[in-house]
């Protein structure tokens, strides 16, 4: 166990950056429009040393294809350029900015700056805000689960394939109870990973389980991945004394010293810069393994995804960087959120590999993770991954996506796009599954669920004495304060305190 886990006597909250300070954000706009002049000419070699980059580009047009288009995507020839466009249209390209940006350079004349030799030029450009093509997003199956021509066959044996697919289902069943269970007012919240189940157990088929995880909080398919058991989610969900947190988390912070599963925390992107500190930690023990950590394209907000991106890059860390961009951060849609093509230009702005990956084919996903898990370890280098997917539920229960993105959007990425039923027609034609076997699976684990619900909810709950627990070796005078006031306000109103908490 690296140096900065924190010990199983003590919760797994991370909910402060304990690595690295912030940076400011003008610090980071700095460094990124510095190092963007990089990105240009060098985006080539890049693609080519990243092969599996170059094998496909992203059309999502499909001859055989018989999905359904929202009514506003209709009337074109490219579904692929205009639902992307719809939903990128905040990058602009301009080429003329490019196409004389190595020919003029005079490479005899430069200056060995510090950090590498820099050619002059008599010609006074600037930097276009965006290359004139979008990276393209590499992916394995088309929409209808049929592998790519040219597309190389990923190394997954039936065995993992079957595994594979029985978790995404697992994970759709969770959801979809747990979902209602928070809705028959028996759980105070819950958020769902609909949409984005590839995403979540083809990465975590490609690692390995000493690999450290630091999610953000719609990944719960890696820890399932990892054997934690449907018990062990209802204990969290329910907050009894069963779960590891004793209650003191909402509902879906899960986490587990025995998976290298760090607790959610719910500052969005703490866990970049605490992913960063731990995959530094691996690298002074020399251990063969890397950090994963997971973000929403809306993290990418914060300064500390920038912080984070610099200082692995610097570091020369074994961070593997997943970014789910499924299109949403609540309410703000990502026009709002960045006017860059999309999170993947960042890594190469900080010096980081990155590829943009088809995050709804779990094939792809699985092949990118594994390739860049191989980079992060045996090179010692961070690794970034943009998916491109789609947040089919909303945000959370607390959450109602109807009123600000349209309803059919979230149906053709639930039916056209869905990344569980491309992956099983895969699984399919290689007949390695078949109704049988899908009704077998789809009610055991109803059964299991259900069974496990029903414990959790009769489980008794923490004592109240655990709310003050744990933090500190020694209370301090006034936590200690705090639970005789809580205890003095609870004799004088009991009834307004829940009757399963014991005193
Ligand atoms: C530092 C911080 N700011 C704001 C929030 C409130 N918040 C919770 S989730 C969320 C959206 C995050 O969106 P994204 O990163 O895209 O993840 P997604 O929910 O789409 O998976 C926000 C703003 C928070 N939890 N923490
Ligand atoms: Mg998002």
């Amino acid at each position: 166990m690296c140096h900065c886990l924190i010990p199983q006597s003590i919760p797994f909250h991370c909910n402060q950056n304990f690595f690295l300070p912030r940076i400011s954000c003008s610090i980071a706009m700095a460094v990124w429009s510095l190092a963007r002049s990089r990105v240009l000419h060098l985006f080539t070699k890049r693609h080519a040393l990243f092969g599996v980059l170059k094998q496909s580009s992203c059309s999502l047009q499909s001859a055989n294809s018989s999905l359904t288009v929202p009514p506003a995507l209709r009337g074109t020839d490219n579904l692929a350029t205009l639902f992307f466009f719809s939903r990128y249209e905040s990058t602009k390209a301009h080429t003329q900015f490019e196409q004389h940006y190595i020919s003029e350079d005079h490479d005899d004349q430069a200056i060995d700056f510090p950090g590498g030799r820099v050619a002059f030029t008599s010609e006074m450009r600037f930097i276009a805000e965006s290359a004139s093509k979008r990276v393209p997003c590499y992916r394995f199956l088309d929409d209808n689960g049929e592998p790519m021509s040219s597309s190389k066959y990923p190394q997954i044996s039936k065995e993992m394939a079957i595994k594979m697919y029985s978790d995404t289902v697992t994970l759709q069943i969770m959801d979809t109870v747990l979902y209602e269970v928070q809705r028959q007012g028996r759980i105070s919240f819950y958020l769902t990973s609909m949409g984005e189940e590839a995403v979540n157990v083809a990465s975590a088929a490609a690692l390995a389980a000493d690999d450290i995880v630091l999610p953000q909080y719609r990944e719960p398919g890696v820890l399932l991945w990892r054997g934690f058991t449907l018990q062990e989610f209802a204990n969290q969900v329910f907050g009894n004394a069963a779960d590891y947190g004793k209650g003191r988390q909402m509902p879906v912070h899960y986490g587990s010293n025995k998976h290298n599963y760090f607790t959610v925390s719910s500052p969005i992107a703490t866990q970049l810069s605490q992913a960063v500190g731990a995959a530094y930690s691996l690298k002074m023990d020399n251990k063969s393994a890397c950090v994963v950590t997971y973000c929403g394209d809306g993290s990418t907000s914060e300064g500390d995804f920038h912080a984070a991106l610099n200082f692995a890059a610097v570091m020369e860390v074994p961070v593997i960087f997943i970014c789910r961009n499924n299109g949403w951060a609540i309410s703000t849609p990502i026009k709002e959120q960045f006017r860059s093509d999309g999170v993947v230009v960042k890594g190469q702005a900080y010096g980081i590999r990155s590829i943009r990956v088809d995050g709804n084919d779990a094939l792809a996903v699985y092949s990118a993770v594994h390739t860049a898990r191989e980079m992060a370890i045996s090179e010692k280098r961070p690794v970034l991954i943009e998916a491109l997917t789609y947040r089919v539920g909303h945000h959370s229960t607390s959450d109602d996506s109807t009123k600000y993105r349209p309803i059919d959007e979230i149906e053709y990425w639930k039916m056209a796009r869905n990344p569980v039923n491309r992956f099983k027609r895969w699984v399919e034609r290689n007949d390695w599954w078949d109704d049988n076997k899908e009704l077998e699976l789809r009610s055991s684990v109803k059964k299991q669920l259900l069974q496990a619900i029903h414990v959790a909810e009769k489980t008794e709950k923490p004592p109240l004495e655990e709310v003050f627990n744990d933090v500190y070796d020694q209370p301090p005078s006034n936590l200690k304060e705090q639970e005789r006031q809580l205890r003095e306000t609870i004799k004088k109103r009991p009834k307004e305190y829940p009757s399963d908490v014991p005193l």
